[in-house]
């Protein structure tokens, strides 16, 4: 899957090579590319925004150099999606819908957002992280890489995916490791019991018993 990120700030999302995502790239199993909208400044003195008609505090960024930066990646088959407080709450749902897709370009807003006319022509899909605000859309679209990746295959261990939250509608059940004893307190027995069918009954239960107490709405 290939991710093209739009933005003034590539230097922001270094943590995307990191850990899971970072091993993930070097595998060719996604491929995310920056392209940083000031390359695209038609001005001498780089500018990419200007003060808004109307008047009113803040910087708008301008439609061309985000529209240039755009026609530079796109493809045919890509689906471009700005972060914004006004979009769609993401959910899991939403996240194992847009790993289907091939190409995804993600456009990041910065200051007091970006010129309505090119929003209109080039965007699909309006996605918010949910309701609250940010300085701008960097960290929202490193949200999306991280929870699309996770859906592409070969990313994460089958099994993983299957047992987490969400996937199931419940939260997960609790993990434990060693020490048997830490500060006194022990391991539920069944976990050490090589049970297996206990177990997994055990953990169902806690799962169940977790979601009833943290987030009932999600039994509804
Ligand atoms: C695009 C448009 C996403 C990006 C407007 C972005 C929260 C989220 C931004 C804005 C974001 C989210 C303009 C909104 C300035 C805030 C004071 C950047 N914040 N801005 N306003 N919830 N901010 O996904």
């Amino acid at each position: 899957m290939r991710f093209d990120v739009l933005t003034l700030f590539p230097e922001m999302f270094e943590p995307i090579n990191k850990s899971i995502l970072g091993r993930a790239q070097e595998e060719k199993l996604i491929n995310v590319n920056f392209v940083n909208i000031r390359d695209f400044s038609v001005d001498k003195h780089k500018k990419v925004d200007d003060t808004p008609y109307g008047g009113g505090a803040g910087m708008v960024i301008r439609p061309d150099v985000v529209y240039k930066s755009y026609q530079s990646v796109k493809t045919s088959n890509a689906k471009v999606i700005y972060m914004t407080p006004q979009g769609k709450t993401l959910n899991q749902r939403l996240v194992e819908k847009l790993s289907k897709e091939k190409h995804l370009i993600i456009l990041c807003g910065h200051y007091e957002g970006i010129d309505q006319r090119v929003l209109d022509k080039i965007v699909d899909e309006e996605i918010s992280i949910g309701d609250y605000v940010l300085t701008g859309g960097e960290i929202p679209a490193m949200v999306l890489i991280d929870s699309v990746s996770r859906y592409v295959e070969g990313v994460l261990k089958k099994e993983s995916i299957q047992e987490e939250s969400f996937s199931n509608g419940l939260l997960e059940y609790p993990q434990y490791t060693r020490p048997e004893i830490f500060e006194g307190e022990t391991v539920p027995e069944v976990l050490l019991s090589g049970h297996h069918q206990n177990i997994e009954k055990w953990r169902k239960n806690k799962s169940l018993e977790i979601t009833k107490k943290k987030r009932p709405d999600l039994l509804k």
